[in-house]
């Protein structure tokens, strides 16, 4: 670990902004200043990188892979200086040379490089793994532009382009010496080599070349610093050849940009050649570099295991077995045995509409090698499976159908091991999803809980809970998550409860201030409820739900009575540039937090506020100061969710259906410390007959509310308005919004009745703080590790 007193710190950070910028740090922005901190901090760990390799080399470590086709990272700067040991140094020497620490944070930018949960878990992950001494590698594209940066104009959602890269990336290393070549389509034969083998044989391909580009993941306090890869496509350095314009840009387009959208992608052709782009460069890369100690591939499972995280790299399945086959000469059985042992796959989502298809033309042309390799995997599957499970089922869960190839069903194929992330979504995996695959091959599904970095989502975010917690809790909580359980002994100790009721005062108080300085908006920290609902928009997450509860609060204050405590609601969502629909339900909520925000009637009892461009840094910001956490998906919807787990295990009390990972904290937590309502999932499934007419028929009071959608009460939102009106009822509600409304209201009244005892809010906030323990990201990676991949890591209590 890192050894650095704050004169040292000082004398090299002086020289670096010197080196840099050839200024003093009086003269230098912040922006320098963040640029020669991030260098400053890879000169620190770079001795620890070059030896954790050497040390996975020499002494032949098991490393797995973990392919995503997004990765959320967050800013990287205070988690690294964490994990390095050299927050308090560092902030001390900043301070002494009169610099703003917060204004040189915030000049990091916030890679966007994913859309929500599925790619921030990667990032959770990675620095889980590290803290771990776990063998984890990240495997990646390197979007020059991430996910949109989201600006409100008129209350509708305007896409800006996320430039990250505009002022280069100081955590990043280019290897152009550890680049590979990509081909893409032409056309392709098997015909005899020299020595009489089967080879293909290429005409007219168009290769690419791929550049990884390194970023060291710092282990939390210890000498582990793992490598994150993320690939960019260039034009090979072939001297012989010449580009024109056209080729050039084709070639760049494929890590132009990250599709906005994580559960139905547009832009198909480039979308599909991503896929394949990071699959091929990242298979290539693992077995080159195997190959530098091994004559052969035959024992690479032995200390190499793939992961394909969500189907995106589903590709990797057939590359293996190209490399395996068509370079390495094996037999296809041999090759297959070996990828199946090699690779295992990750599920993150119930949306039928979600799973991943390829029209084959498409596949076929992009990438004719991997077709065909696909097309004899699918053969394969059926030659074997149709004797035992008849025609029909295996015509259902083959790889090739319908024109088109079912990525999700080829991950499983290939791959050992199958998970869900969460209990109830493995279950509706096995039950519905993929229960043809699942009557086949049931020894290969398993559930991993998703679980969260409590060094982001405390440590940093948090700095007066950690307090807290590190003066009141016995135990090695940054260690071992699971010793915060320690809280539970203060749950019914008020000098602590007051406590813990001061620190949420205060990060209400510095939320409120942001909001002010930012928004334009004044909130009352001190006596409202926050109740926040952050994740991305979709109709299955019921933001709508949340909006028609907004509107019931407001009527009542219309109709002159007094909230029983005042509210801010927040919101974070972005929706996709192509979802109309979620696009409309933000415009309609930014119309309704206008109208009551500005309405003299409402005083300081209603706040609706949706901040801008939700991210992972806006995260860090509201969640500490969260006393409600919102998790409405109609069940069964809903995979795991993770922004519950952050929320609870700062103290909010959950509000939520029966769904993906809310149901295990419900179980963590008990009954009386979370508040549940709707239907389930069993029931959502026997619900034959819904009709949201019905409900709304013989429901006055939900009249009035949904009809404020359409009657003026809010202004500007006449198409929106009655769009999300018909959605609701000429449409029969999809997400059975309706059915659940009742319900949900109750539980909105339940929550405002709890909070006014804080001796009993507070302990229930003690409870979900001293059980979160389980939903460490830690562990999750640990039992990945364990399980799936065979790593070897530290040993800790889990
Ligand atoms: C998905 C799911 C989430 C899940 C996340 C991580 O929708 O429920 O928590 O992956 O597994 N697309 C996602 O974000």
């Amino acid at each position: 670990m890192a050894q650095l007193t704050v004169n040292e710190f000082k004398e090299q950070f002086k020289n670096m902004i010197l080196r840099l910028y050839a200024e003093d740090v009086t003269d230098s922005d912040a922006h320098q200043q963040f640029t020669a901190l991030a260098i400053l901090l890879r000169e620190q760990y770079a001795p620890n990188l070059k030896e954790t390799r050497q040390h996975y080399e020499n002494d032949r470590v098991k490393e797995a892979y973990y392919f995503a086709i997004e990765f959320l990272p967050g800013r990287m700067l205070q988690t690294t200086m964490l994990n390095l040991g050299l927050t308090d140094t560092i902030t001390t020497g900043l301070m002494d040379m009169g610099l703003d620490v917060e204004k040189i944070i915030d000049a990091e930018p916030d890679p966007g490089l994913g859309n929500g949960g599925l790619g921030r878990l990667g990032s959770e992950f990675l620095d889980s793994a590290a803290a771990l001494h776990m063998a984890l590698n990240g495997n990646g594209i390197r979007y020059q532009y991430g996910l949109f940066r989201q600006m409100f104009d008129n209350g509708f959602q305007v896409e800006m382009p996320d430039d990250w890269l505009r002022n280069g990336n100081s955590w990043e290393v280019r290897r152009e010496n550890r680049a590979c070549l990509v081909r893409f389509g032409g056309n392709v034969w098997m015909a005899p080599d020299a020595f009489g083998r089967l080879v293909p044989h290429y005409e007219n391909t168009t290769d690419v070349l791929a550049v990884p580009y390194d970023t060291g993941i710092v282990g939390y306090l210890n000498h582990t610093v793992n490598t994150f890869r993320l690939w960019s496509a260039e034009l090979p350095t072939d001297p012989s050849k010449t580009y024109n314009l056209q080729q050039k840009e084709d070639v760049n387009e494929i890590t132009e940009i990250l599709y906005p959208d994580d559960s139905n992608y547009a832009g198909r052709l480039l979308r599909l050649k991503q896929e394949y782009f990071l699959v091929s460069a990242g298979v290539q890369s693992i077995v080159r570099h195997y190959r530098k100690h091994h004559r052969n591939l035959n024992h690479m499972d032995a200390t190499v295991a793939i992961h394909i995280n969500d189907t995106h790299p589903a590709m990797a399945i057939p590359e293996l077995m190209r490399i395996l086959m068509d370079e390495e000469f094996m037999s296809w059985d041999q090759a297959w045995a070996l990828t199946t042992k090699v690779m295992s796959y990750t599920n993150h989502t119930l949306l039928v509409e979600s799973l991943e298809t390829w029209p084959v033309d498409m596949v076929a042309q992009t990438v004719p090698r991997i077709y065909q390799i696909i097309q004899e995997i699918d053969r394969r599957f059926r030659g074997l499976q149709i004797p035992v499970y008849g025609e029909e089922r295996v015509n259902r869960c083959a790889p090739l159908g319908d024109g088109v190839v079912r990525m999700a069903y080829l991950a499983v194929i290939g791959s050992h091991s199958v998970n869900g992330v969460a209990k109830l979504h493995t279950e509706l995996l096995e039950s519905s999803v993929l229960k043809d695959l699942y009557r086949i091959f049931p020894e290969k599904f398993n559930n991993k809980t998703n679980g969260v970095t409590m060094r982001r989502w405390i440590q940093i975010a948090n700095p007066p809970l950690t307090k807290l917690l590190d003066t009141e809790v016995n135990g090695d909580w940054k260690h071992r998550p699971l010793d915060i359980i320690g809280v539970q002994s203060f749950a019914k100790d008020p000098t602590f409860l007051k406590k813990l009721q001061e620190v949420k005062a205060k990060n209400k108080r510095s939320l409120a201030k942001k909001i002010r300085e930012k928004l334009d908006i004044s909130v009352d920290p001190d006596h409202a409820i926050f109740d926040v609902q952050i994740k991305r928009l979709h109709a299955y997450k019921r933001q709508l739900l949340h909006a028609l509860y907004i509107i019931d609060e407001y009527q009542q204050i219309k109709a002159g009575q007094k909230l029983a405590v005042p509210r801010v609601h927040i919101f974070g969502a972005k929706a996709a540039p192509s979802y109309y629909y979620a696009k409309e339900i933000i415009k309609m909520i930014n119309e309704l937090a206008k109208v009551i925000n500005h309405d003299p009637d409402v005083g300081d009892q209603l706040r609706v506020i949706f901040v801008p461009n939700y991210g992972v840094s806006e995260a860090e910001e509201i969640i500490p100061a969260a006393d409600v956490s919102e998790q409405i998906s109609l069940a069964g919807k809903e995979a795991s969710g993770t922004s519950n787990m952050k929320l609870m295990a700062n103290g909010a009390i959950t509000l939520a259906t029966m769904d993906g990972a809310n149901i295990e904290i419900a179980d963590a937590v008990g009954q009386d410390n979370i508040v549940i309502f709707g239907m389930t999932a069993t029931e959502v499934a026997a619900y034959t007959n819904y009709s949201s007419q019905a409900i709304y028929d013989g429901d006055k009071h939900l009249q009035k509310v949904v009809n404020a959608l359409v009657d003026g009460t809010i202004p500007n939102i006449d198409r929106e308005g009655r769009d999300i009106y018909n959605s609701l009822l000429q449409y029969n509600d999809e997400y059975y919004v309706l059915a659940d409304y009742e319900s949900y209201a109750k539980a909105q009244d339940k929550i405002t009745a709890l909070y006014q005892d804080p001796q009993a809010w507070y302990q229930m906030a003690a409870i979900n703080i001293a059980k979160s323990g389980q939903f460490s990201s830690d562990l999750t990676i640990a039992r990945y590790g364990d399980d799936i991949w065979h790593l070897t890591r530290d040993q800790f209590v889990n």
